[in-house]
Parts: C-alpha cells; sequence; structure tokens
C-alpha cells in the first residue's frame, strides 16, 4: 500500500508551524512531507500480517487471535501469561497499580516519560541508575543504556528494598537516544535484584533492537540467533511492558507479560477495569492477529539489519557533515544534540523544541523534542527538570520510508546547521500538567537574540528548494 505525500511550500509550513504553537505533535500530519515524528504505531504491516487481519475472531471473550498471541509471545519473550492492553502505556498503568506502594522508589535506566508518570500516579518515585556515560552524547561506549550497579546498590541500601517495588529495565533507552543494554549488564542487573528479591520487569517496547546490538557488539553472541537472544534478555526478568506499536510491526496494541501466577491474576482483574476483557485488552481480534504475526517477523535478522542500517545511513550523513549527533547511533532514531547546534539558546528556551520547529519550516520533515520540555517538571518541587541531554529526535517508521526519504532529511539538517544562527529560543504560552510535551503550545522569544534578524527560521521564510523533493509516495 502506499500514500501520498504532500509537498508543501515555505508559507505554508510557516503558517501551519505557527498555528500549532510550535509543537511538531500539534501539526496536521497533511501539513508533513516526511515524518519523523515517532517509530510508535507508524510501521508499514507486511503482506501477511494484512492477511491476518482477515482472520480477525471478534469474539468478546476467549478470542483464538489472543491464544495465538499468547503462544507467540510465550516463544519469543518467554513469559507464561500475556495481559493484552491497547497500547504500552495501558500495561505501564496496570503494573504500576498492582506493584507500585505509595512512598516506594522504581530505579530504572534512565526515565521514559509515560513509564515515569504511571509510577508517580502510583505513589512510586523513579531513581536514575543509568551509567553516567548515556548522559553524555559524545561518548562511544557501545552500551550506553547499562545499568550503573554501584549505583543501584547505593539505592537499595538508602531505601531498603521493601521499599522498592520492582526494576525497570529498558532495552533500548529511548530517551538516551535507542542505547542497548549489553547481556552481561542485564543478567548483573537481575541478579542484584534477585538477591535483594526484587522484581526485574523489562521494557521490552524495542527489545529486539537491543537484541540486535548484543549480536553485534557482544563478545560470545556472533553466532546466536535474534530471536535465541531476545529469549536470553527476558529469561533474566520476571516480566514485561510492551508497547506493540514499535518493534511487533503493528499500529496498535501492546502488552504487559509475566510469570508470576498471583500477579498475573491481579493484572488479569485490573485489566477488566481500564481496558477490556482479560482475552483482548484494548485489541480488536483482527490487531492481536497482526501482532502475533508481527512479532515472529520482528526476529528475522535480516528485518532488524535493514531497520538498524536506515537509521545508520541517516546518522553517517550528519556524522559526515559534522552535525552533533547522540553517539553511537542507536536503534530507532538519530538524536541530534541541540544544546551544540544551538549554543546560543538556553536550555529554558527549549533549543530542541526550536529545533524541530525549525527543521519543520525548513523542509516539511517532522522530528520531536526530547529535551527539558519532555522531561516536565519535578513532581515534588514542581521546578522545571533540565535534562543533560537536549535533543531533537529523529525517528525512523519501520518499513516506511527510502534511502531518498533519508537523503532530503539529512539535507536539510545540513542546510539548518549552516544557518543555525538565526534560530532563536521559544517560551511556553500553554503548558498542559502532565506530559506537556505532546500538547504544549510556545512562542519565539523576542527579538533580542538573533543574530539575522532579517530571516528568523522560525518565523519567516527559508529556503525549502524543490532539489528536495524525492519520491511522492510512502508505503505505509
Ligand atoms: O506509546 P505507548 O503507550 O504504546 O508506549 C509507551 C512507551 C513505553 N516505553 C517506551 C520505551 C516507549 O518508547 C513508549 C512510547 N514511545 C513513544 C510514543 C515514542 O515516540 O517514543
Amino acid at each position: 500500500m502506499v500514500e501520498p505525500l504532500t509537498m508543501t511550500t515555505s508559507p505554508q509550513r510557516e503558517r501551519a508551524i505557527a498555528e500549532a504553537g510550535f509543537n511538531t505533535f500539534l501539526l496536521s500530519s497533511n501539513d508533513v512531507y516526511i515524518d519523523l515524528l515517532t517509530d510508535s504505531g507508524t510501521n508499514a504491516m507486511s503482506d501477511n500480517q494484512w492477511a491476518g487481519m482477515m482472520l480477525g475472531d471478534e469474539a468478546y471473550a476467549g478470542s483464538r487471535n489472543f491464544e495465538k498471541l499468547e503462544n507467540t509471545i510465550r516463544t519469543h519473550y518467554g513469559f507464561r501469561h500475556t495481559i493484552p492492553t491497547h497500547q504500552g502505556r495501558g500495561a505501564e498503568h496496570i503494573l504500576s497499580q498492582i506493584l507500585i506502594h505509595p512512598g516506594g522508589y522504581v530505579p530504572g535506566n534512565m526515565y521514559f516519560t509515560t513509564t515515569r508518570l504511571h509510577q508517580e500516579l502510583a505513589g512510586g518515585t523513579f531513581v536514575d541508575v543509568i551509567i553516567d556515560e548515556a548522559h553524555e552524547p559524545c561518548s562511544e561506549h557501545p552500551f550506553k543504556g547499562n545499568v550503573d550497579l554501584a549505583k543501584l546498590d547505593r539505592v537499595i541500601n538508602e531505601v531498603g528494598a521493601n521499599n522498592i517495588p520492582y526494576f525497570c529495565l529498558h532495552t533500548t533507552v529511548n530517551m538516551a537516544g535507542g542505547q542497548p543494554v549489553s547481556m552481561e549488564n542485564i543478567q548483573a542487573t537481575a541478579e542484584l535484584c534477585r538477591a535483594h528479591r526484587i522484581p526485574v520487569f523489562l521494557d521490552a517496547t524495542r527489545a529486539v533492537e537491543n537484541a540486535y546490538f548484543i549480536k553485534r557488539s557482544e563478545a560470545g553472541f556472533e553466532n546466536t540467533s535474534i530471536a535465541d537472544i531476545l529469549l536470553q534478555m527476558c529469561g533474566h526478568a520476571d516480566g514485561c511492558t510492551m508497547s506493540g506499536k514499535k518493534d511487533c510491526l503493528v499500529n496498535i496494541g501492546g502488552f504487559l507479560a509475566l510469570n508470576d501466577d498471583e500477579l498475573a491474576e491481579r493484572a488479569r482483574n485490573m485489566v477488566v477495569v481500564f481496558e477490556g476483557l482479560h482475552t483482548y485488552g484494548g485489541m480488536a481480534g483482527r490487531d492481536m492477529e497482526a501482532m502475533a504475526r508481527g512479532i515472529e517477523e520482528s526476529v528475522s535478522y535480516d528485518h532488524i539489519r535493514a531497520r538498524i542500517g536506515q537509521v545508520e545511513y541517516l546518522g553517517q550523513l550528519l556524522i559526515d557533515a559534522d552535525v552533533p549527533i547522540v553517539r553511537p547511533i542507536g536503534g530507532h532514531g538519530i538524536f541530534v544534540d541541540a544544546k551544540r547546534f544551538l549554543p546560543h539558546i538556553p536550555q529554558n528556551e527549549f533549543p530542541a523544541q526550536a529545533l524541530a520547529a525549525a527543521l519543520y519550516v525548513d523542509s516539511g520533515v517532522r522530528g520531536m523534542e526530547r529535551g527539558a520540555v519532555s522531561a516536565g517538571r519535578d513532581a515534588k518541587t514542581g521546578e522545571n527538570r533540565l535534562p543533560r541531554l537536549e535533543l531533537l529526535r529523529l525517528t525512523l517508521p519501520r518499513r516506511v520510508y527510502t534511502q531518498a526519504h533519508l537523503d532530503v532529511t539529512a539535507e536539510s539538517v545540513i542546510d539548518l546547521w549552516e544557518k543555525r544562527d538565526r534560530i532563536r529560543g521559544l517560551k511556553f504560552t500553554f503548558e498542559p500538567e502532565r506530559l506537556r510535551f505532546f500538547q504544549a503550545r510556545f512562542a519565539p522569544v523576542g527579538a533580542e537574540r538573533v543574530l539575522d534578524d532579517a530571516d528568523p527560521v522560525n518565523t519567516q521564510s527559508s529556503s525549502l528548494t524543490d532539489s528536495r523533493e524525492s519520491d511522492q509516495a510512502v508505503t505505509h
């Protein structure tokens, strides 16, 4: 299936971004040329998955597609029980509600927005125990998602294992730039947690991508299949939350999977309140069939190598042009280092948000902010969090774009790099209480910091040339 792409003009894009409050989440997709907002739910499904959609068993209870999905998850993720949900945050909600008690601490390898919010809504506090290198955009550590075991040990000693309902292990780490965790580190983390009777739950949203990095870079796994590596990773955990909209190659769906019978019963009881019956969660039968087939396809080496190969292709174009990006190149996107790209914009004027808006105006390419706006305010103090990483994410949907689209994207980022002094910062005009990055609105700050006021990229005409045209259609 193909979907036509819309070419827009500079004036159209300037109007569109202003109407969207300089937030790329508030743009109409009709106004977007190349959509690198997210890899979530934007995958192109295969012929085999679409064929499966025709075999949906839409029974309210006991759908055969659920049985297939549960068996597929047992085969590839290894967990006995599956609680289907409408998407990943549904699983995070249920896990948080059944495990976290008010006053509990949840350590993890860097926060994720929805995960941390559900932990906080359940009365918990997230504690970051990722290695320091993860916060350094230039560190070339091959497993920047690793847990710092000394930090974890310290947290356990300080708050007590009884106050830690579970450990949250992201594989890969989205907010660090799609950085993987090594098998050795997964195992060591699980052993430390087990010694203190702390359950380990993976965020397995991009665990297949993590498995690819283990195969590529960790000694001893060169000849192990992606499927076996994935199973081994999960073998160290008690369960996982999953946004099926990423690795599982579907447009909607998720699950909580776990081994403990009693905990599974509690999760099943919770899912009927918030999602739907325990044999469909928030999904139609046909969605569960597509997800089961997507999981089988996702562990193919050829698929995952091609997927991450595309990310690397885009990253290398930018590296070759000296554009500052997070290194090494991660699994699901390229993360441009906005602090180095726009050193004239202070972090409280949201350089990554400004860069996302400027890129859209330049070429119609839509990325998203992963920095101070995404980090939100501290739940206790109400102060803005200012993370070390201030990033523009260019996320690649799976099996959607061609190399030509990546060339156009790189050309536009490089063009902006050359006129970066003209980009100005942003200030809030509307700030939602929760997950503010999705719906916040901004306005450019005053002209005082604009070095070339004649052509500020956020507000006036910028150069989108016809030379950036590429394929007019995209598989979807
Ligand atoms: O968007 P959901 O509710 O299906 O999944 C939430 C979620 C959980 N964990 C991780 C690591 C994610 O990346 C994630 C969602 N990510 C989005 C939407 C993204 O654009 O990265």
